[in-house]
């Protein structure tokens, strides 16, 4: 039994490909009104994937944080900012030899979780796809998109994931999944917070916010090369902008947050990079500028800062 902890976008989505996979999955939820109003639709999920023209209904079991049941895997699928607390309601569940994965962007809620568990292995992912739910028990899996998995111990792959991608489940693994994850963070840092600034979509950057983007990719560079994650300015300049390009028409995650009232991950990406450049005593002035101008906007929307 795989035991998914959230059932937003992301938790529906990896619970509707692995049972679809052939792996029983069950969701916890994170109190009884929400276990009763997943129950009252008996557990219904309507998942559509436009691009493959699928329409697909399934059963998905849930249960509550303190069900009873031990926990064999762990798949948290939180925002950054809940990971801890939610992983911290079921720790006592987790058997000797459970292995947790982690799917939350930005960075912080994972090393958090790593030192919160440190008899388990953790493994920290990257994931590009596009999900939303127009309702509790709607899922749109909008675009298909790319996960990577590690285990920033650089430990082996684990055998759970060869038998997910002999099932047929897109995943990759990489070796060195910090670096994967700086150099998303990058991207993030340098795309979130001006497309949430400039109302826009991803793809206006190049032309509103092309100096801005070059002199956020040179501290991202030298903050990245100071934690030895090595990636050259040429490289992380063509990757922001292939990023850009093609998720040119995308409304980026913290744009789409500030505009239905949600708190945005900003912590885990400008806030984690600020925090580790002030590690390091590195001069990182124009992500302390956007990171200022952020949370400005956030305050005038009535929004949490961190
Ligand atoms: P979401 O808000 O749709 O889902 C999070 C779910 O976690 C919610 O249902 C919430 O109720 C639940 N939750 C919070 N605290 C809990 C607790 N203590 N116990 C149980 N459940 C709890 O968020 P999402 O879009 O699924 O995003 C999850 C992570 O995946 C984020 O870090 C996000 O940035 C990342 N991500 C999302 C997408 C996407 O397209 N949705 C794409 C890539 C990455
Ligand atoms: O990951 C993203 C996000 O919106 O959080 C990008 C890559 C910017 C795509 O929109």
């Amino acid at each position: 039994m795989l035991h998914i902890l959230g059932a937003g976008s992301m938790g529906l989505l990896w619970a509707a490909r692995l049972q679809r996979a052939g792996f029983p999955t069950q969701l916890i939820l994170r109190n009884i009104e929400r276990l009763a109003a997943w129950q009252a639709h008996a557990g219904q999920l309507e998942l559509t994937d436009p691009g493959q023209h699928q329409h697909i209904s399934l059963s998905l079991n849930a249960e509550l944080p303190d069900s009873p049941e031990p926990i064999r895997f762990l798949l948290v699928a939180t925002k950054a900012y809940a990971a801890e607390d939610a992983v911290r309601s079921v720790q006592h569940r987790l058997s000797a030899d459970a292995d947790v994965l982690l799917l939350q962007n930005g960075m912080g809620s994972q090393q958090a979780i790593s030192r919160q568990l440190p008899r388990h292995r953790v493994f920290y992912a990257t994931v590009t796809d596009g999900a939303w739910r127009p309702s509790a028990h709607q899922l749109i899996w909008a675009g298909h998109g790319q996960t990577i998995i590690g285990d920033p111990r650089q430990g082996p792959p684990p055998d759970w994931l060869t038998r997910w991608q002999e099932h047929g489940l897109t995943l990759e693994w990489h070796a060195d999944i910090m670096a994967i994850l700086w150099r998303k963070l990058a991207i993030n840092c340098a795309i979130n917070p001006l497309t949430a600034l400039l109302d826009c979509p991803n793809g206006e950057l190049l032309e509103r916010a092309h100096g801005r983007l070059e002199e956020l990719s040179q501290e991202l560079q030298l903050l990245m090369s100071a934690f030895g994650i090595p990636l050259s300015l040429d490289i992380l300049r063509t990757q922001l902008d292939q990023v850009i390009r093609q998720t040119a028409t995308n409304s980026s995650s913290m744009r789409q947050d500030i505009h239905c009232g949600r708190r945005t991950e900003i912590d885990f990406m400008l806030g984690f990079a600020l925090r580790s450049a002030d590690q390091l005593s590195l001069a990182v002035p124009a992500l302390r500028k956007l990171n200022a101008e952020l949370q400005t906007y956030l305050a005038t929307h009535g929004l949490p800062l961190d």
